[in-house]
């Protein structure tokens, strides 16, 4: 967080951060120095200005790691490293990742580019990378025993490929995977194209994000990596909203948005207001011919899912993980569901013995955004995050799309809350209530019934206690 490199232009979206640090000539000489990032912030995109041009990405409360050029090689160093992450205000999680932050920095090439990627490892145990989608010689694919030694702790090994075709990929350990990709180690990878490829139009807004999945006890820092499906933090880049930053566009900008599932279950991705088609996969650009419109997509673990889309209609739209589970943060689970039962009596007698004592869920679980609950040292509340007309009550896996009329070409800022135009927006009924007119009709049934029961019954509905997938 020091001086900008003089050969990138390199300054933070919010607040005005500059996130490289200063190259020494000694560092120069030998590996490149690590470049370490301190913020979770949203970092503007990092326009080139070495090798060949492209239109770079913008990662979601993310960065992208500069390089230095070798004799015509793009050089990274990445440090796989214990992290503290914000994962949103109020709420730090001890973590593994990459050069101060879990997820690494996105790595920026150009379809041809031949690149060197030291990896220093400052973990406790041994890692690898593996660069998930990749082309590249066998024993370059990061696999610890299989194509290479692991990487013990204190020592940097280094990859060097051809980027060979272009696309959006991620990377992550090949060692301990269990435990290191629990612990947050993952990163993206961008390949931009040489030249107008058929298949890759331009944009005028490219994002990208990993999901990713932990399970942290409330009042705790690190991670339980032995949970394999219930996991309580449902992430994007390392992020749960309301610490999720928003995606501002320029109203009818051509918006991509590349998403890389690095949980252990699926996520259908959904966005209001738009239909998008997908133009993209680990595996390449997808063939015109097989591109629907929807309004969401499901993206299954280990996939990565390339969306675009033309935003031209303006206004504040949420964009979402489906799974209504996915859109909150950490809660006990076990709680059976209360709607309808009538706490009062009960409550005074039960809160004359425990005097916290407080009844949750009976009518429904939104109280629980309103309630001042007392909720342990960093822990953000289960469904939260203020709008501009009162509480969202969500949580892990949900955004903002924010599409204005004067959003600047290229000014990812946030534009704060959508103005509606006057008499847009669902409000109040307050007219005359007419006697509405109802239907004599006997049922829907086409035939009437031979036997009736004798009285109506009425099911009482009643959640299971727990549940364990998600
Ligand atoms: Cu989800």
């Amino acid at each position: 967080m020091t001086s900008r490199r003089d050969f990138f232009r390199f300054a933070g979206i919010a607040g005005g951060a500059v996130a490289a640090s200063t190259v020494s000539r000694v560092a120069m000489a030998g590996l490149p120095e690590p470049i370490i990032q301190s913020s979770a912030q949203t970092m503007a995109p990092l326009v080139p200005t070495s090798g060949r041009p492209y239109n770079p990405v913008v990662t979601l409360n993310g960065w992208t790691l500069p390089w230095r050029m070798n004799q015509g090689v793009k050089e990274f160093h990445l440090v796989a490293e214990p992290v503290v992450r914000e994962m949103a205000p109020g709420f730090k999680a001890h973590l593994w990742g990459y050069n101060g932050q879990s997820p690494g920095p996105t790595i920026e090439v150009v379809e041809g580019d031949r690149v060197r990627i030291f990896v220093t490892n400052k973990l406790p145990e041994h890692t690898s990378i593996h660069w998930h989608g990749q082309r590249l010689p066998s024993g370059m694919d990061g696999v610890a025993g299989l194509t290479q030694p692991a990487i013990q702790p204190g020592k940097t090994f280094v990859y060097e490929f051809v980027a060979r075709r272009p696309g959006t990929f991620m990377y992550h350990p090949h060692a301990d995977e269990m435990t290191q990709m629990a612990m947050g180690m993952m990163g993206f990878w961008v390949t931009h194209p040489k030249s107008r490829h058929p298949l890759i139009d331009e944009v005028q807004r490219d994002f990208c994000f990993l999901l990713n999945a932990f399970d942290i006890d409330p009042g705790s820092y690190t991670p339980k990596t032995m949970t394999m499906l219930d996991f309580n933090l449902w992430a994007w880049n390392s992020r749960i909203f309301p610490g999720i930053e928003s995606l501002n566009v320029r109203l009818n900008d051509k918006v991509r948005i590349r998403i890389g599932n690095l949980t252990m279950t699926n996520h259908p991705i959904h966005v209001h207001g738009h239909e998008f088609v997908v133009t993209g996969t680990d595996g390449g650009p997808t063939p015109k011919s097989t591109r629907w419109p929807e309004v969401t997509t499901d993206i299954a673990v280990g996939q990565m899912r390339q969306i675009e889309f033309v935003a031209d209609e303006e206004g504040d739209w949420a964009f979402h993980c489906h799974k209504s589970h996915h859109t909150m943060n950490a809660m006990g689970h076990d709680v059976p569901n209360l709607i309808g039962v009538d706490h009062r009596g009960v409550a005074k007698k039960i809160s004359s013995l425990i005097p916290d004592y407080m009844v949750m869920g009976e009518r429904g679980m939104a109280d629980m955004t309103e309630m001042e609950m007392p909720i342990p040292d960093n822990t953000v509340p289960m469904m939260t995050g203020e709008g501009p007309f009162g509480s969202v009550e969500m949580g892990g896996m949900f955004s903002v799309l924010k599409v204005r009329r004067d959003q600047k070409p290229g000014d990812y800022k946030d534009p704060g809350w959508f103005k509606h135009p006057e008499g847009t927006v669902a409000h109040e009924y307050q007219g005359p209530l007419a006697e509405p007119a109802r239907s004599k009709a006997n049922g829907g049934q086409s035939m009437p019934r031979v036997q009736e029961s004798s009285k109506s019954s009425e099911v009482k509905v009643r959640k299971p206690g727990s549940h364990h997938d998600h």
